[in-house]
């Protein structure tokens, strides 16, 4: 559809208002949300991040992208969520230490809670302890961890060493996602699932617990 390739450049631009006034546009048209997503902001995200490797595109013109995402996903959010599910089980979700990537682990949150799971987002930049304290605080049934850095895929390793140490591991679930993360990774790093995004992420998670669709 043409409104979402305009809204991939829109996105690329970095104009805020134009891909918020098209956004409700189209929902107001009747597009779905999950199209507006994936067809266009989350297209042109991925045009973003090839410039961004060859150089094309440089940290500030990333950043206001984020931006343009950040405000579209807020006017899309009441629609990814369905309205008046029970809660079925907590969980806390966090980006790894050293990395600032929130708007993939954001997105899993809006999906998770659309599935009725209650979110404790512990944000970006997440140590270690930070998660365990979590654990123990918000009694959840499954941590998520997002990282988008090769390096802090280590980071993510350190953070599942650190939870696997304290008493807490035996009642959470891992997941872990992100860019370059694998279902090789996962399994090497003692995760107990990845997900590729946001959708089947919540397949992933219900799948962990054992909860029936
Ligand atoms: C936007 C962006 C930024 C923004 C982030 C803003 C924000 N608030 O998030 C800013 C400008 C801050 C940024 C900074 C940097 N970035 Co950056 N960034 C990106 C970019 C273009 C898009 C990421 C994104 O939002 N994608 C859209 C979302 C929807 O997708 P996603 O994040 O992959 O999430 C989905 C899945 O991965 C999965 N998922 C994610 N988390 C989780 C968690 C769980 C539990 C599960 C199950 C699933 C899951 O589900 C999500 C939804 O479907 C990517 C390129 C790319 N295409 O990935 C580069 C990219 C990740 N960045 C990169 C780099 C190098 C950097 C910097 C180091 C640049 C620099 N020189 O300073 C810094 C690092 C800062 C830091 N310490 O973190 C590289 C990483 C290379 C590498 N292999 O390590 C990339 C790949 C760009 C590139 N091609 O070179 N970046």
């Amino acid at each position: 559809m043409a409104e979402l390739q305009e809204m991939a450049t829109l996105l690329q631009q970095g104009n805020v208002n134009a891909v918020k006034t098209l956004t409700q546009r189209l929902l107001d048209n009747g597009v779905s949300a999950q199209t507006i997503l994936n067809d266009g902001l989350i297209a042109g995200m991925t045009v973003v991040g090839e410039q961004m490797r060859c150089g094309e595109m440089y940290l500030p013109e990333v950043l206001q992208s984020a931006s343009v995402m950040h405000a579209a996903m807020s006017i899309l959010k009441p629609h990814l969520l369905s309205g008046g599910v029970q809660p079925i089980g907590r969980v806390v979700l966090g980006t790894v230490k050293g990395d600032m990537h929130d708007i993939g682990k954001n997105l899993v949150g809006i999906m998770l809670q659309g599935a009725g799971f209650e979110i404790a987002d512990l944000g970006i930049n997440t140590p270690p302890e930070k998660f365990v304290e979590a654990i123990r605080q918000h009694q959840p049934k499954l941590v998520g961890l997002s990282a988008m850095l090769t390096t802090t895929m280590l980071v993510m390793k350190k953070t599942i060493e650190v939870i696997n140490a304290s008493e807490v591991r035996s009642q959470v679930k891992i997941i872990i996602g992100g860019a370059p993360i694998t279902q090789r990774f996962a399994g090497e790093i003692g995760a107990d699932g990845f997900a590729k995004d946001a959708v089947s992420a919540v397949d992933k998670v219900k799948e962990l617990l054992a909860i029936s669709n």
